[in-house]
């Protein structure tokens, strides 16, 4: 069969909601996008690890603790669910580390900003999973169907995660003034970076209109992102808090929120690696990369021994 047909029955089974499958044929291309977001994902979960396992020890009750320490257990998690849906496609886990830890591969913008407050513990977990989660929920439908099976799993734990950060913003929204304020500060320094997550603008976006047409994402960047403002300009209501946008108004014609411009320059600066936390999240994971080395080799020899002994004990 040609190409050219090869080409059209994969896109009438993708029109027809029917899911590929690793060993199925697909597009080179659609391969490699696929490598490249699900493997970019699994590196941010595991680099979104950082700024919160750094307050585990600092929380401030030990209810609070255990919650934190389980949610940076469950970001752990959903990064080896998701390496493991990248390795079907054909790219070794070693090789995507790799990548990372060369500076090749992106990982999410957020997390190249500091966590500086408790309540910055609530905010990510408010704003930024909350965030994940609307891209998320989109990506249980994605084409893939690794893909898709893992997201479902990871939503289950995003809604947890989402709730716990709400919680934690809720009781320093009913506190001292001290506490307001701190509360107040956390939400001005993530908003802007939490809308940045959703990427570039759709009229800048390269991978979407593929993207869209092969199914890998079922809404662009700028509609996910509508959806956000949406949800957040109301949830703040509850906090009794203000987003810092003096643009931010409902819109009755759109039945939409109407915000202000997100400074572009700012988010492809981050990108680029010269975001405020890049060199310091990269160091770390190089570390903990060295660090593990006699863990992996540990591994490596036990497997090597195992596999040694049974085959002694068939023959
Ligand atoms: N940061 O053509 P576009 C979490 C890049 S973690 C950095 O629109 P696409 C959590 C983009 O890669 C959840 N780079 O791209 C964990 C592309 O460059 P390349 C993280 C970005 O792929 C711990 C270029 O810009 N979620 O939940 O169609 C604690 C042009 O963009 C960003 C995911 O990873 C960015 N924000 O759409 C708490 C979701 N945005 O690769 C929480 C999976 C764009 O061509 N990923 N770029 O060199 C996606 O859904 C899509 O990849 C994106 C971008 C919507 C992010």
């Amino acid at each position: 069969m040609s190409i050219t047909n090869l080409e059209q029955l994969f896109q009438d089974k993708i029109d027809a909601e029917t899911k590929i499958e690793p060993r199925d044929w697909m597009p080179d291309a659609y391969r490699k996008t696929n490598i490249r977001q699900i493997s970019q994902h699994a590196h941010s979960e595991v680099v979104g690890m950082l700024p919160e396992g750094n307050w585990i020890s600092r929380a401030p009750t030990l209810k609070r603790k255990a919650i934190l320490l389980a949610k940076v257990q469950d970001e752990g998690g959903h990064g080896l669910y998701l390496y493991s849906a990248a390795e079907t496609l054909g790219m070794s886990r070693d090789e995507m580390i790799a990548d990372l830890l060369s500076g090749k591969a992106k990982y999410s913008s957020i997390f190249n900003y500091p966590a500086i407050t408790w309540a910055d513990m609530g905010a990510i977990g408010w704003l930024v999973d909350g965030a994940a989660i609307l891209n998320q929920v989109m990506l249980c439908r994605t084409s893939y169907g690794p893909y898709a099976r893992a997201m479902v799993r990871i939503c289950k734990e995003e809604s947890f995660h989402q709730r716990q950060g709400f919680d934690i913003l809720l009781s320093l929204s009913r506190g001292t003034d001290e506490q307001k304020a701190m509360c107040q500060d956390s939400i001005n320094r993530w908003w802007w970076p939490s809308l940045m997550m959703f990427g570039p603008k759709d009229s800048e976006s390269t991978n979407s209109d593929q993207s869209m047409k092969w199914k890998i994402k079922r809404k662009t960047n700028d509609e996910l992102r509508q959806q956000f403002v949406d949800m957040i300009a109301e949830q703040i209501k509850t906090l009794g808090m203000r987003l810092p946008d003096d643009q931010l108004k409902w819109n009755e014609n759109r039945k939409h929120y109407d915000y202000g411009e997100i400074n572009w320059e700012e988010f492809w600066n981050v990108v680029k690696g010269n975001g405020p936390c890049n060199k310091q999240r990269l160091e770390a994971r190089r570390k903990a990369h060295n660090d593990g080395a006699w863990v992996r080799e540990a591994a490596k020899v036990h497997a090597e021994k195992k596999a040694a002994r049974e085959k002694q004990a068939a023959a």
